[in-house]
């Protein structure tokens, strides 16, 4: 199979097995699991943030953060299509008690006027604002990057009015890498921030959260509390270290397939795509004359998993499991589908 599902179905290097295997470890609960402590602070680093938090997938990682900077009645400032409003089972209104006031983006990004706008006045009637988050790169704008100057100006209109930017940058590294900017910078213009260990960068499960050392404290009860203090997680730290000491710099690859990939799809009748905006790894086409469910179905009938996306709208994801090979021959069957129109 070619599984062009998501970049979470990569397998962890044999390296990072060994890491696992060797891994030195401590009750994390008290503090004193060496190998998280190193993961933690080197995502601190990597980030320019005080403090970091391990949590067990990127849901949590966005919801610790939610739960810590939003008391309950309050309204998150969020773009419509970001994965804490599509994809988190509607943690953040059963959890966090918070309502969300969605804007539409443009390549998954709102402009700081609409920002500015959007930020509730003082007035007995309005949720008052407690969070803008922002995703980056975004997963529904097919791994669309927001650019630094963008998340800047959100970032400034934010401070003015007192109120915290949480980026979910699930994905933040392939920004990096595709932009050349370092992690830090874009990081620089957030409060807090999530990134995950278990997507493009391949390691087996994880996430972390960024932030000022008074907030990850707030982060670390909430864990607590959703049942994330998970004792000896060493186990789970110690590939995540080798995933950011090793696997960083290749995403370059993922993104050169998907341009590969999506250029291949638009010289095909039945499929759209504009390949100049895959800046990153995830390839987001629309059919013409199929259901995305019906394509996805033909095309695993020979060999090529990818996700329908919407009615007609399909998403390929590029990772370190997919060859520059297996992206000829899925471009292949997916050519064969869309001929024979799914029979
Ligand atoms: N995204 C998954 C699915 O949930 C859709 C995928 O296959 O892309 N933020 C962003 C931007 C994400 O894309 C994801 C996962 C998460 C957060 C959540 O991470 P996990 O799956 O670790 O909870």
């Amino acid at each position: 199979m070619i599984d062009l599902r998501s970049d979470t179905v990569t397998q962890p290097t044999e390296e990072m097995r060994r890491a696992m295997a060797a891994a030195e470890l401590g009750d994390d609960v008290y503090g004193e699991d060496p190998t998280v402590n190193r993961l933690q602070e080197m995502v601190a680093e990597m980030l320019g943030k005080e403090d970091a938090l391990l949590v067990t997938s990127g849901t949590q990682g966005n919801q610790v953060s939610i739960l810590a900077h939003c008391p309950p009645g309050s309204e998150v400032i969020v773009e419509e299509e970001a994965h804490i409003v599509y994809y988190e089972a509607g943690a953040a209104a059963a959890l966090a008690g918070v309502q969300f006031r969605t804007l539409k983006g443009e390549r998954g990004a709102p402009d700081a006027a609409q920002v500015r706008e959007a930020i509730r006045a003082d007035n007995i009637h309005f949720p008052p604002t407690s969070l803008i988050c922002l995703e980056n790169t975004h997963n529904r704008a097919g791994g669309a990057i927001i650019p630094l100057e963008k998340m800047e100006s959100i970032y400034q209109v934010a401070c003015e009015h007192g109120i915290p930017v949480h980026l979910d940058g699930a994905r933040l590294f392939n920004a990096a890498v595709a932009t050349g900017i370092p992690a830090r910078k874009f990081a620089a213009f957030t409060h807090t921030v999530q990134i995950c260990l278990s997507k493009g960068l391949a390691a087996p499960v994880g996430s972390v959260v960024a932030g000022p050392r008074e907030w990850i404290e707030r982060a670390r009860r909430w864990r607590k509390r959703l049942g994330g203090g998970m004792r000896h997680a060493g186990i789970i730290a110690a590939p995540g270290i080798v995933a950011l000491q090793t696997m960083v710099e290749r995403l370059a690859e993922d993104h050169a397939n998907a341009r590969f990939l999506a250029e291949g799809l638009a010289a095909m009748p039945g499929i759209e795509i504009d390949p100049r905006l895959v800046e990153t790894n995830i390839v987001v086409a629309t059919l013409k004359k199929m259901k995305a469910a019906d394509f996805t179905r033909a095309l695993r009938e020979r060999g090529v998993l990818a996700n329908p996306f919407s009615s007609y709208k399909v998403r390929f994801v590029t990772h370190k499991d997919v060859s520059r090979v297996d992206v000829e021959k899925a471009l292949k069957e997916i050519a064969a589908v869309l001929k024979n129109g799914g029979h």
